[in-house]
């Protein structure tokens, strides 16, 4: 197995290993990479969805959640991303992760491991970007840190209620049936420790986060443009064009993303993601 960086920022690549078969060794060592890269690429695998859960259940509770739309027909564990159209019907959720985000920090307990796998690749359009939060906390000023320091931050998976944000087109007409269920906001400390390492990251982003607790909102919205803006310096980032069989598994609380979407038709790019929880960030 060999492990080699892909970028300064974050991300280091995996060959030699089938996700399939890996042994107690591989594993240690796959572990290893992980906390040292926050973001894992293994190309050329062949996955199916049952593959897939019980590698993803080696770091994890698996996620679901029963009205997620678009999981993949008796595995409530793995959705469906696609821009394919039956009928003029999607097949999975289009545009998943439009904005900067780490995912379900909505929830009291959120993600701690994304894993995505990449059963068919657009020639055009699809890439996904990753930023360290690590870093950008680093890199903030002394000063900045402390004043962040207490700080906790609301997160809200209604995105209806989030100016920073707009309803998917997709959704557009089930508005309500998408974001109207009953997920109460979660709030969780702006800088949070990562449960393994120790080490403190700037644990927002503006996909979920609409406010500071105790803050009043002119204030809190102008600290949050500023963060926001600072947490995907160009220095932080690593950008993805995916290769079909790709297996990219991430660090969610050390690490936001974005899908960049703008896939050139007739390109199909069809995905299977699963998720596993962490800890209550801390
Ligand atoms: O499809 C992508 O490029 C990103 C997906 C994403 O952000 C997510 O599933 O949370």
């Amino acid at each position: 197995m060999e492990i080699s960086p892909l970028s300064n920022a974050l991300g280091a690549s995996v060959t030699g290993v089938d996700i399939g078969k890996i042994n107690q060794d591989q594993f240690a060592e796959i572990h290893r990479a992980f906390l040292d890269y926050q973001l894992l690429v293994f190309r050329e695998q062949q996955l199916d969805a049952e593959a897939q859960i019980a590698f993803s259940k080696r770091f994890g509770p698996i996620e679901t959640r029963p009205d997620r739309p678009f999981t993949l027909p008796g595995y409530p564990e793995v959705t469906i991303l696609s821009n394919r159209l039956i009928d003029d019907e999607p097949v999975g959720v289009i545009s998943a992760g439009d904005f900067w985000h780490t995912d379900l920090s909505f929830g009291e307990i959120p993600c701690r491991v994304t894993f995505l796998y990449a059963l068919e690749v657009a020639k055009e359009g699809g890439d996904t970007e990753w930023s360290n939060i690590y870093t950008a906390y680093d890199a903030l000023s002394d000063k900045m840190k402390e004043r962040i320091a207490e700080l906790s931050c609301i997160h809200v998976f209604d995105r209806r209620r989030n100016k920073r944000t707009k309803v998917d087109t997709q959704f557009i007409d089930k508005a309500e049936e998408v974001y109207g269920v009953t997920i109460p906001d979660a709030v969780h400390p702006m800088v949070r420790h990562h449960p393994e390492t120790g080490r403190k990251s700037l644990y927002i982003s503006p996909r979920f986060v609409v406010g500071i607790e105790g803050v009043d909102d002119d204030e809190a919205q102008s600290l949050l443009d500023e963060l926001f803006e600072h947490q995907i310096r160009p220095e932080f980032r690593y950008r993805h064009r995916w290769r079909r069989g790709d297996l990219l598994m991430w660090d969610n609380p050390c690490l936001i993303h974005v899908g960049h979407g703008n896939i050139k038709p007739p390109g199909i790019r069809h995905m299977h993601r699963t998720m596993v929880l962490g800890d209550r960030p801390h």
